[in-house]
């Protein structure tokens, strides 16, 4: 497996997945500000819009971290990161996983750039209902899904990070006490450490 990288950015979602997975690979980094870098043809065929993270894996390739993660946790179940197809939680595990790309990063992008938000039109509702339900899903915890953690985590843990690494999470103790279970978890220091 091959996963195209690049230092302080989504790809090292990809990167702590691919350790919670303990699945072994090659690491491409690809200078997404450097428009020859992003002309590999390996690359390009993986990730049709320029971005990383990347992942070739044989005759499968694709882009987009939320993508990566759902694939791997799937292609690989001996790494339990996702609930079976038949297993109950296994809803509850897809709304969180697509919570992420879906609410978090576009609510989170309107806040950001100071946008008047429309709750009712927008897919995403607004950065305070994100917000809101965000707190509600991780306040039993440990997890999103309970007791295991599972690959929306990765997702969902790495945009709490994310958020609060922009000065963008509120004062609240369930989703700091959520980011602080994520962040001390080997896999996402594993992949912490490739950044450096
Ligand atoms: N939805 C994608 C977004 C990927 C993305 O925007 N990556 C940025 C780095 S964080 C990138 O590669 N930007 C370079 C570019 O767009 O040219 C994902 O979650 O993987």
């Amino acid at each position: 497996m091959k996963l195209f990288w690049c230092p302080r950015t989504r790809a090292s979602r990809a990167a702590w997945m691919l350790a919670e997975a303990n699945l072994q690979y090659e690491r491409v980094t690809v200078d997404i500000r450097d428009p020859n870098a992003k002309r590999d043809p390996a690359f390009a065929l993986a990730s049709p819009m320029g971005k990383v993270p990347a992942l070739e894996d044989g005759d499968v390739r694709m882009a987009d971290s939320a993508a990566i993660c759902i694939y791997l946790a799937d292609r690989y179940p001996a790494s339990g990161l996702a609930p079976a197809l038949d297993d109950p939680q296994r809803g509850a595990y897809l709304y969180w996983m697509v919570f992420s790309p879906g609410v978090m990063e576009p609510a989170l992008g309107e806040k950001f750039m100071g946008t008047k938000p429309n709750r009712f039109s927008a897919g995403w509702g607004d950065f305070d209902a994100m917000i809101e339900v965000l707190e509600a899903g991780v306040h039993t915890g440990p997890w999103l899904l309970g007791e295991k953690f599972s690959a929306a985590d990765v997702m969902v843990g790495a945009g709490v990070q994310f958020m609060h690494m922009f000065g963008m999470l509120p004062d609240s103790a369930p989703l700091r006490a959520y980011m602080e279970r994520c962040v001390a978890r080997p896999a996402y220091q594993v992949a912490m450490a490739l950044d450096e």
